[in-house]
């Protein structure tokens, strides 16, 4: 049988390193996206001949339906989100509404048009928040920090809810902060690289920075898709936390990327209160050991290399030497 495969959220940075990979395994790649003025294909051009895109939207539920009916993939993968935590401040409603409200529109398509598709849900480190144990596992309680967090609590119970409701083969993956040069520019690790490039190049002269002292479990967005695409292969559905199982703070990324080009981080972030959050999630760190042990997944990225491969990256782009994906 084909094995179809859809994606939502492949322009975003997880959908298309997933794309590449599950065309490696031989599927067929179809990837739902949003209608938009202008054209966010960026980190998907190169596989623009090997994929099928197609229009919807998670806040459309006849849109998702009409698409299942219409493609009959055999897994979904739903990465698309409103992702970037400090919007969820100032955007809680329509957070809520396609972080949280879509999973149930896409899990309901499912169940109505065939529940017998195995389902992925992009869970997040954000639900463990204020963290009430260290390391975080699949048992540790959630206490989310943000409309984000929030939402992303709300899909995570809805795919247990469909799973043990309707016997779908629906897995979550909670993911902990996961990286590339295909990372969003808002994002604080590509902000950190791409204006590192910047100053490196001398076209930047500083970088503007909130909370140095977060401190984050950072893996390679290339690593965590195939733990997806694991969840998906095992016989029974099941939730797993996916991480490196080591922490590090915003200052230790910086003084990392600056030093990589031989500067003193020191010298050029400014603090700017504007980049603050109205609550923080000060740690996080995960323990990946039922993700190693069920699945076999191991991260091979360590984080000084994720640090110097973004930045080379960063470098590499602005001056012109490669194209936008890498
Ligand atoms: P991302 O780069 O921000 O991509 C988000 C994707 O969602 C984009 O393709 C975006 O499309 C799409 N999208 C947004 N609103 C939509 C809507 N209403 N309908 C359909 N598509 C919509 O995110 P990412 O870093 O790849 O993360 C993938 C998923 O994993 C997200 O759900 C995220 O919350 C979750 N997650 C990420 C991390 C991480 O560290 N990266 C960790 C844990 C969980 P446009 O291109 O049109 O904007
Ligand atoms: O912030 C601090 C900020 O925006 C990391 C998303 O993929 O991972 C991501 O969420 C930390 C925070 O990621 C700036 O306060 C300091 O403590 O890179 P971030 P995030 O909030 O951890 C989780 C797992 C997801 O699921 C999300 O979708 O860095 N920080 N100064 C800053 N952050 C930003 N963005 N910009 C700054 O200037």
């Amino acid at each position: 049988m084909t094995k179809r495969a859809l994606i939502t959220g492949i322009t975003g940075q997880d959908g298309s390193y997933l794309a590449e990979l599950l065309l490696d395994e031989g599927y067929e790649v179809i990837g739902m996206v949003r209608r938009s003025s202008t054209v966010t294909f960026e980190r998907i051009a190169h596989l623009q001949d090997r994929i099928a895109t197609v229009p919807g939207d998670l806040l459309d539920q006849a849109s998702l339906i009409d698409l299942l009916r219409t493609h009959r993939p055999t897994e979904v993968y739903n990465l698309a989100a409103q992702s970037f935590v400090q919007t969820s401040f100032s955007q809680p409603v329509l957070t809520g509404d396609v972080t949280g409200l879509g999973v149930t529109r896409l899990l309901d398509a499912i169940r109505i048009v065939d529940p017998d598709i195995r389902f992925y849900q992009a869970s997040s480190s954000e639900m463990f928040g204020k963290v009430v144990e260290v390391p975080q596992s699949e048992d540790t309680p959630f206490y989310p920090r943000s409309p984000y967090g929030v939402a992303k609590q709300y899909g995570h119970w809805i795919t247990v809810n469909y799973r043990e409701s309707y016997d779908l083969h629906a897995s979550s993956g909670i993911l902990f902060n996961h990286e590339s040069p295909r990372r969003g520019l808002e994002f604080v690790t590509r902000k950190i690289s791409n204006t590192v490039a910047k100053i490196k190049l001398g076209t930047a002269s500083e970088l503007r920075l909130g909370n140095l002292e977060a401190e984050r479990d950072w893996g390679f967005a290339g690593d965590y898709v195939r733990a997806m695409y694991l969840m998906l292969q095992q016989d029974a559905p099941d939730d797993y936390v996916v991480a490196t199982g080591e922490t590090h703070s915003v200052r230790r990324f910086c003084e990392v990327a600056f030093g990589h080009v031989g500067l003193d981080y020191e010298q050029y972030v400014v603090i700017d209160e504007a980049f603050y959050r109205p609550a923080e999630v000060d740690l996080l760190i995960g323990t990946p050991a039922k993700a190693e042990k069920v699945l076999g997944w191991t991260p091979t990225v360590a984080f000084e290399d994720l640090v110097t491969m973004m930045v080379d990256a960063d470098i590499d782009l602005l001056s012109g030497r490669l194209g936008p994906i890498s």
